[in-house]
């Protein structure tokens, strides 16, 4: 039985015996060997890190955890979150699992079917604000300024990162060792700071004896970090990272430029290529922000950068289910329909073979 993030690694997480042993299922997710892409783009290791196995199908779960522990233990009666929705999708199940109230504000109109309807099914008060993330984490940091006993789990709340940190660890875990290079989605980067320090952290203990390069990737009409400046209407079809102001930015270029590392920016066609090859080649299917992650490790491969002697690892940070209609832009068969008799169906699989 997974035990869950929190009991896992309690040596390394923030928790006291007073914090509840709180878990949903998360963490213990699969690292899984490429079958295809590896070859095709000359990587002598390639892996992909499925965080979409998460009990709410995104990494959230893993900082979240710890955060709504740590709100239980002290005492809050709320949680309080921004989000382009898998924040809110995990807040929203951790509050209901903890019996506490969950209030998640995303921005009007932009958040993936899927996770809206996780929100709404686990209970949360949800508020739509009619503009983008970056107001929306704006308006919930200063209500958790003055509304009390309001817990913030947003990635600023340290719980967050901390959680977060378990993902390096179960990947030193099973591969024995750190990667070379770690490719991963960079929205509020949360998520490549709590990589960072997780593989500092096993590094210093003497669990790894190397630390990867850390590479992340934003989609280019929000790419705040490559441009060096703020992006005030950010847009991508990636709409999990449609973020141009994020929190954790200074983080996020120390991890880069520690580890020897980049933060690159690919284009909405460069990722919906790779959202495309992952379920075609390797039977993986995520949301387009995490397809980013492979997307930048491909434009890399092309542009002659070369991995023949690497181990690498994609973090794919959440399940292709979240934003189904997305999957429409795949250039792929649509459905065929044929009346309900065999010979029917038979001659137009025939015919269609190939084709
Ligand atoms: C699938 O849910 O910011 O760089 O509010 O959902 O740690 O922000 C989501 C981010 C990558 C980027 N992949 O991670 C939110 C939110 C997926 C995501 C990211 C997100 P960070």
């Amino acid at each position: 039985m997974n035990p869950g993030a929190l009991v896992r690694y309690a040596d390394r997480l923030p928790i006291t015996e007073a914090t509840p042993a709180l878990t949903i299922g998360e963490g213990g997710t699969p690292l899984v060997r490429s079958r295809n892409l590896e070859g095709g783009f000359g990587i002598g290791a390639l892996y992909f890190k499925l965080e979409g196995c998460n009990p709410t199908g995104s990494f959230k779960d893993r900082g979240m955890v710890v955060a709504v522990a740590k709100a239980m233990e002290d005492g809050m009666s709320r949680l309080l979150c921004a989000s382009t929705g898998n924040t809110s999708a995990s807040a929203a199940a951790y509050g209901a699992a903890a019996g506490l109230e969950t209030v998640v504000l995303v921005p009007e109109g932009s958040i993936a079917p899927g996770k809206m309807s996780q929100a709404v099914a686990y209970g949360a008060r949800v508020v739509t604000i009619q503009g983008n993330f970056d107001d929306a984490l704006r308006i919930a940091r200063e209500l958790a300024d003055y509304a009390e006993r309001f817990a913030l789990v947003n990635s600023v709340n340290p719980h967050r990162i901390a959680g977060q940190k378990t993902a390096a660890f179960e990947i030193v875990d099973d591969l024995g060792d750190a990667p070379d290079c770690l490719f991963i989605p960079v929205g509020n980067a949360g998520n490549i700071t709590a990589y960072w320090a997780g593989f500092r952290e096993y590094a210093q203990d003497g669990e790894a004896t190397r630390l990867p390069r850390m590479m992340g990737v934003q989609a280019a009409g929000a790419a705040p970090i490559v441009n060096g400046a703020p992006v005030p209407n950010p847009e991508t079809v990636a709409s999990a990272i449609r973020i141009g102001n994020p929190a954790n930015w200074a983080r996020a270029v120390a991890a880069r430029d520690e580890s020897g590392g980049a933060i690159d920016a690919v284009s909405d066609d460069e990722i919906l290529e790779a959202y495309g090859l992952l379920p075609a080649a390797e039977g993986i299917f995520c949301e387009p922000a995490s397809a980013a992650a492979v997307a930048g490790l491909i434009k890399r491969a092309r542009a002659g950068e070369d991995f023949s002697g690497s181990c690498v690892v994609c973090v794919i940070t959440g399940a292709g289910l979240k934003d189904a209609p997305a999957a429409e832009r795949l250039a792929v068969r649509p459905p065929e329909s044929v009346p309900p008799d065999v010979e029917a169906v038979a001659r137009l699989i025939e015919r269609g073979q190939g084709a």
